[in-house]
């Protein structure tokens, strides 16, 4: 933590109780928030501009957006003072016709999401196959990431059933390189031409445009029932992957194979890997749920907290490196199908840099939502491969741009300016930036000196050019079908999907298990819930049997061979021990509760680099001036990794809230721990004292030590085993 204050507050200085009446400039942003790198619409550096160059309004007067200043803004002006408006009040109409087109469309998918500033730092460990600088030892490499939830509006809720995007800009000295992943390693389709397909049956119905955000209708099971390759990302959307804790704890993955080219000029295919230093972590489903109604927010304040509190997120970026061979495939996998990973235990994940988010965007507009993504944003030593459903996105991610960013000239846009030098023959266009000088944007020219020059025509280093690798691409005719691809594992659509299954721990095949039975109960259609409960059963019989009870249905025979593959540890989320860096905990005090205790607690709670949160009885401060975050009506268990019940709650110990607090803490299997009488609240709840995660010590920071320890495994799982 990098003070002792609960992040959250809204400007950079807080606000008088009068109305201020002194003129004075701008407020500075707050100090975690920093705008993206000044350079020029083609890539320069501005000297000295991150001190001198205002970034957004400046001077004391509000102005006009020409600058001239204005007397006041509240009255239009008028023919006399009941009289209509008039047309000549400039100020007026550039007032309301800027406000009533300060809305752009928003993404056709990955509308909802929330970005950061951050820093990437190669280890040096991919030189042997990859020659980008970026990756290059101790090389520092500016980013900024977008996370965001796939199906829902702009305005929907967080913590929905979903999988999340992990986009990241890599800004680096040859250009922009977008690592456009998901926190989910594989996906629906296998073929680019079926992502309207599978969007619209995720989308809300066309007809109502219900349900929002969510998975959990007929359409989509319509469509994924019928379309098998679709099983196996859709088995990752029903497990806790599928309802992330925090982006913060979130894997993320590039999904497709990559190829890369080293300095010699040798390939080698590569898929990348991010790993979270604070391991992977998800809600429980009802928890999820209530988030979405209690703070829809969840994520994007988690992550901007986080950032601000000094708990700065971190991954290590690592790459699974297969030989390129002629057939593409690996271990019998075909490394071009997206459906399918490569176990990690076959292909290690190799850590090749690291990445730390540590600054939030200044203004959402112009940074998270201006920022344009592009699969084709590649710098040199990293190159496409054939993968069907890659191809597709080459096209699509500039063509989305045109209509949501208004033109092509979006790279120009502060968040997107790459910080390379730009040399390029593209000219004109809505909103350009930049003011070309020359009249020569055309090759070859020598009315310009021959400039801009190819590198192959200018005798530049080539190892800096992009690599246009002399890969052999299949010949024959001209195809739609699919067997053309020839498939080594493209058909099979259930093996993987029972591998992932049988990788899970109990707790996480159970919640595997609710979540099938949740979605398809809430489908109308018989048929598709029975159509789904056949790929269900081909997976696993138990996960079959378990969903078709749950579904009052009876349970198919599987039809299909699949055999036992391996299970895969490396897929499950629990098992493991991870730092509990930014973790929230919620506090339940009273004017009673000694003030000595809660300023150790405090202390001791930022010490550990987490958050506590006061929850007193009413607003105000307690006796000794510190302030209450929550009250026992503003207070609700989901923003909670565990909760404190103090010394001292007297009567709150039986107060309807609290007693909330504690049965939702319980049930979703959180840390509980309560110092002198505060253990009172738990029995008052009605939960089990003695059940496992349920601390009740005497002394304030001693029972800390126990919630840390038990922290370090995110949840208590044991207390929801059968
Ligand atoms: Fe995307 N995707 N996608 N996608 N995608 C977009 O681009 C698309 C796919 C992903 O935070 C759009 O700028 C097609 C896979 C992320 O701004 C659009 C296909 C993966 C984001 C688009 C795919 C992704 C997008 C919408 C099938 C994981 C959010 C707005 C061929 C590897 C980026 C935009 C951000 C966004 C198209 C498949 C990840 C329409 C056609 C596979 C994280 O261009």
């Amino acid at each position: 933590m990098t003070d002792q204050t609960v992040p959250g507050a809204p400007g950079s200085e807080p606000p008088p109780l009068e109305e201020p009446e002194t003129p004075r400039g701008p407020l500075p942003p707050k100090p975690d928030q920093s705008a993206p790198a000044t350079r020029t619409a083609t890539g320069a550096p501005v000297e000295g501009a991150e001190k001198s160059l205002p970034r957004a309004q400046q001077g004391e007067w509000l102005t006009t957006a020409g600058g001239v200043r204005l007397r006041e803004t509240d009255h239009s002006l008028k023919a006399g003072p009941r009289g209509p408006t008039l047309l000549q009040d400039h100020h007026l109409r550039e007032k309301i016709t800027h406000f009533d087109h300060e809305r752009i469309p928003e993404r056709v998918v990955h509308a909802r999401g929330a970005g950061a500033h951050g820093v990437f730092v190669g280890y040096g460990t991919a030189e042997s196959v990859c020659a980008a600088g970026f990756l290059k030892k101790d090389v520092e490499t500016p980013t900024f990431v977008r996370f965001s939830t796939v199906l829902g509006s702009r305005g929907s809720a967080d913590t929905v059933r979903d999988t999340r995007g992990f986009a990241t800009k890599f800004y680096t000295e040859e250009g922009v390189f977008d690592l456009v992943g998901n926190n989910i390693p594989v996906f629906f389709i296998q073929d680019g031409i079926k992502f309207p397909d599978v969007i619209h049956a995720g989308k809300p119905h066309p007809d109502r445009e219900i349900p929002q955000a969510q998975s959990a209708h007929d359409t989509f099971w319509d469509f994924v029932s019928l379309h098998s390759e679709a099983q196996h990302h859709t088995i990752w959307n029903m497990s806790d992957r599928g309802i992330p804790r925090s982006y913060r704890t979130m894997e993320g993955f590039g999904v497709h194979t990559f190829r890369l080219v080293n300095e010699a000029g040798e390939t080698a295919l590569v898929k990348f890997h991010w790993k979270p230093k604070l391991g992977v972590h998800g809600q429980v489903w009802e928890e999820a749920q209530i988030t979405a109604g209690m703070d829809p927010d969840f994520h994007r304040r988690d992550l901007a907290d986080a950032i601000e509190s000094g708990a700065y997120p971190e991954w290590e970026l690592g790459i699974q490196v297969f030989p390129d061979t002629p057939d593409q495939a690996f271990a019998g996998i075909d490394l071009l199908d997206p459906t399918k990973i490569v176990p990690e235990e076959l292909a290690p994940v190799q850590p090749i840099g690291k990445m730390v988010l540590n600054r939030n965007p200044t203004n959402f507009f112009a940074e998270t939502e201006q920022v344009a993504f592009h699969v084709g944003h590649l710098v040199p030593g990293i190159d496409v491969t054939d993968d069907a459903l890659m191809q597709t996105r080459l096209f699509s991610y500039v063509d989305t741009q045109l209509t949501r960013l208004g033109g092509p000239n979006f790279e120009q846009l502060p968040i997107n300016r790459t910080h390379a030098p730009v040399n390029d023959m593209l000219r004109d266009g809505f909103h350009q930036h930049a003011v070309h000088a020359g009249v020569a944007p055309y090759h070859p020219n020598s009315l310009d000196g021959g400039n801009p020059f190819p590198v192959a025509d200018g005798g530049g280093d080539p190892v800096s050019a992009l690599a246009d690798l002399p890969v052999v691409v299949s010949e024959g005719p001209k195809v739609r079908a699919h067997e053309a691809q020839a498939p080594i594992s493209f058909d099979d659509h259930h093996t993987q999907v029972r591998q992932f299954y049988r990788s899970l721990t109990p707790i996480e095949q159970e919640h595997v298990i609710e979540a099938y039975t949740f979605e398809l109960n809430k489908c109308y259609e018989q048929a598709i819930k029975e159509r789904q409960l056949q790929h269900l059963v081909e997976i696993d019989p138990t996960l079959g049997q378990r969903v078709a009870e749950g579904l009052g249905l009876p349970c198919p025979e599987p039809q299909l061979d699949l055999g036992d593959p391996d299970p895969s540890p490396a897929l499950a989320m629990v098992g493991q021990e991870w730092p509990p860096d930014g973790r929230m905990l919620g506090i339940v005090v009273t004017e009673a509760t000694p003030s000595d205790d809660v300023r150790a607690l405090r202390e001791a709670v930022f010490g550990a680099g987490m958050v506590p949160l006061l929850i007193t009885p009413t607003g105000g401060m307690l006796p000794d001036g510190t302030p209450g975050q929550r009250t026992f009506a503003t207070a609700r268990s989901v923003e909670f990794d565990a909760l404190l019940l103090g010394a001292g709650l007297g009567e709150a110990a039986t107060h309807p809230q609290v007693a909330l607090l504690v049965q939702e803490c319980f049930r979703h299997a959180k840390v509980i721990g309560a110092w002198g009488d505060g253990a009172e609240a738990i029995t008052a709840a009605g939960c089990d004292a003695t059940a496992p995660g349920v601390l009740s010590v005497s002394g304030a920071t001693e029972l800390l030590d126990g919630v840390l320890g038990l922290l370090t495994r995110h949840r208590v799982w044991e207390r929801m085993l059968p």
